[in-house]
């Protein structure tokens, strides 16, 4: 049986306006199992790299700014095949006028470049992203007692 990996982080604005804890509960709800957590100030060049797809959008050094401007939450979620993609269908779209009602972005944000919460968008940018934002030791294998009830 499959098993990916996304990595899910609490932006900036979302510490600053408290829903850090709105938002963990959404994956919680929805039976994903949480492998790591941390409040982190990152880096520029961390900011960067996890990034560098955009470097050459015109919004690049302003997404730079945003996310660097204090503290994030960073988590990794792991869940059957389809957890990549269903964080996301939880996030919303891109843009909160666009996300949907009952996503994070549709319920909790307005602008594009606030718009409080990042999901990762392929298993395989995933693995990258967790890889770089954790450390080893800083990830947790468990096995949560609901597994079978969440699980096929
Ligand atoms: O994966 P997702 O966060 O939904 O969007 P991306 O296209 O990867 O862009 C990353 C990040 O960049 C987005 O969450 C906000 C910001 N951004 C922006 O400020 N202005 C845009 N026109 C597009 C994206
Ligand atoms: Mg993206």
């Amino acid at each position: 049986e499959q098993v990916d990996q996304t990595y899910i982080m609490v932006k900036p604005d979302g510490v600053q306006r408290g829903v850090v804890g709105d938002i963990i509960s959404r994956f919680e709800k929805k039976g994903f199992k949480l492998t790591g957590l941390k409040l982190y100030q990152c880096s520029k060049d961390l900011a960067e790299e996890h990034y560098k797809d955009l470097k050459l959008k015109s919004f690049f050094p302003k997404l730079i700014d945003y996310i660097t401007s204090g503290p994030v939450v960073c988590m990794a979620w792991e869940g059957c095949f389809g957890v990549v993609a269903s964080a996301r269908k939880l996030i919303g779209a891109t843009d909160p006028l666009q996300a949907g009602p009952d996503t994070i972005r549709g319920d909790l944000a307005v602008p594009t470049g606030r718009n409080i919460v990042h999901g990762s968008d392929s298993p395989e940018n995933g693995k990258r992203e967790i890889a770089l934002w954790f450390k080893e030791g800083e990830l947790c294998e468990w096995t949560p007692v609901l597994t079978p009830w969440l699980r096929e």
